[in-house]
C-alpha cells in the first residue's frame, strides 16, 4: 500500500477550491492507500490570526473533514501541532533549504506582498511543509495546483539530505488532479479561490446557504462575448464555471461547452451541480457539530496514531545528521 500524505490549514472556512482541488481525492485515496490527513494549525500561525478564532476554526476544519468522508477508522487523521515533530524536523528542513530557494517560492511573494508584518515563519513554511510529509515516509501528496512549487521543494530537500547525511527520507510525488485543480476566484477569475482572501463575492465555501451559492454562481464575471468555449487563457471566467461544473458533474469541461449556447444556462447548470454536490457534506456537518468532544476525541486518537511513525522517522534523521541522543531519544530507539 502506498502512503498518502496531505494537509490543509484552519486559516478560514473550506472553500469549494479546498473541496474540490483537495479533499475529495483524500477520500478517495483512502479506498486504496495508507492515508495520513493533517489539520496544519502552525502553518495558520504563519500570518496575523487571532487565537479564538485559530481554536474554533481548528475544530471546525476537522469536523468538515470529518464530514465530506475522512474516515479516522480507515486513516489517520490529526492535527499538526498535537505531533511535536513536525517542528523538530522542520528545523532540520530549514537547515537542509537555501534563501536562495524559498526566496524563489511564489506562495511566499504573494503572501508576503505589500504587507507591512511578514513573519519568518512565512519564508520558512516550505520547510515546515516538507517536514511535514517526509516524517511519514509519504509515496505520493494530493494536492491543488497551487502546491506544485512547493512539493518540488520538498523533493529536492529529501533528495539532497539523503545525499548528504545518507538514505533517510522517502522522495515524494505530487498527485494533481487535472479537472479542478485550480477553482478560481468568482469576481477575478485570474485569482485562486481562496479561504483566507476577503473576496465574499468570489469565494464559495463549502458549508455556504445553498441561496448564496446561487446567487454567486449567477453574479460571476463572465465576458463580454456570448460563446461558451472553454479556454483558460482567453476566457477564464467561462472556463471556471465550465470546470467547477466539470468537477461536480464528472465530465470534461471542454466537452460541456459544445452544449451550450449562452452563459445563463451554464451558470444555472453550474449553481445546481454545485448545491447538490455541497448538500451532503453540509448535512453531514451539522449531525458531527452537535457533539465536539467527539471530534476532540477522533483527533486525539489519530495524534497517537501519526505520532507513533513520526518519532521514529525524527530519530532517524536525528541520527543521520549527528544529533547526540539525550534520554528522551534513547528511551524511543
Ligand atoms: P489560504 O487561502 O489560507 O492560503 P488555501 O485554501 O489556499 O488557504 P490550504 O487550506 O492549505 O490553502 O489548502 C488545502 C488544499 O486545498 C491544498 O491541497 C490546496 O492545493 C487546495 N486548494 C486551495 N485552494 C484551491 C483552489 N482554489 N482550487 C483547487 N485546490 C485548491
Ligand atoms: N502548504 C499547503 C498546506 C500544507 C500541506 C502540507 C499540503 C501544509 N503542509 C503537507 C500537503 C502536504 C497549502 O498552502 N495549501
Amino acid at each position: 500500500m502506498a502512503r498518502v500524505f496531505s494537509g490543509i490549514k484552519p486559516s478560514g472556512a473550506v472553500t469549494l477550491g479546498n473541496y474540490v482541488g483537495a479533499l475529495r481525492s483524500w477520500v478517495a485515496a483512502q479506498d486504496e492507500d495508507d492515508c495520513v490527513f493533517c489539520v496544519v494549525d502552525l502553518h495558520a500561525l504563519t500570518v496575523p490570526h487571532d487565537p479564538a478564532q485559530l481554536r474554533a476554526l481548528t475544530l471546525e476544519l476537522a469536523t468538515v473533514l470529518l464530514a465530506v468522508g475522512v474516515d479516522p477508522d480507515r486513516c489517520t487523521l490529526f492535527v499538526q501541532s498535537h505531533v511535536h515533530e513536525h517542528a523538530e524536523l522542520a528545523w532540520l528542513m530549514e537547515c537542509t533549504a537555501s534563501v536562495g530557494e524559498l526566496r524563489r517560492m511564489t506562495q511566499f511573494k504573494e503572501k508576503a506582498g505589500d504587507q507591512e508584518f511578514v513573519s519568518g515563519g512565512l519564508f520558512t513554511y516550505p520547510a515546515l511543509m516538507a517536514a511535514d510529509i517526509l516524517l511519514y515516509d509519504t509515496d505520493r501528496v494530493p494536492v491543488g495546483d497551487d502546491q506544485r512549487q512547493h512539493l518540488e521543494l520538498t523533493r529536492d530537500l529529501a533528495g539532497r539530505f539523503n545525499t548528504r547525511f545518507g538514505e533517510t527520507f522517502v522522495v515524494p510525488e505530487a498527485a494533481i488532479l487535472r479537472v479542478g485543480a485550480r477553482v478560481m476566484d468568482l469576481q477575478d477569475p485570474t485569482r485562486k479561490m481562496s479561504k483566507s482572501e476577503d473576496s465574499p463575492q468570489g469565494v464559495i465555501l463549502l458549508l455556504e446557504d445553498p441561496s448564496s451559492i446561487e446567487r454567486k454562481i449567477r453574479r460571476a464575471v463572465t465576458d463580454t462575448e456570448t460563446e461558451v468555449r472553454y479556454d483558460p487563457e482567453a476566457k477564464p471566467g467561462v472556463s471556471n464555471l465550465l470546470a467547477l461544473l466539470a468537477a461536480a458533474t464528472g465530465s470534461d469541461p471542454a466537452e460541456l461547452a459544445g452544449r451550450y449556447q449562452g452563459y445563463g444556462a451554464l451558470k444555472a447548470d453550474c449553481a445546481e451541480a454545485v448545491v447538490e454536490l455541497v448538500r451532503p457534506v453540509q448535512m453531514r456537518y451539522a449531525e458531527l457539530a452537535a457533539d465536539p468532544r467527539a471530534v476532540a476525541s477522533l483527533l486525539g486518537h489519530g495524534a497517537g496514531k501519526a505520532r507513533a511513525t513520526a518519532a521514529e522517522t525524527l530519530a532517524r534523521a536525528r541520527r543521520a545528521v549527528g544529533l547526540l541522543p539525550g534520554s528522551a531519544q534513547s528511551r524511543r530507539a
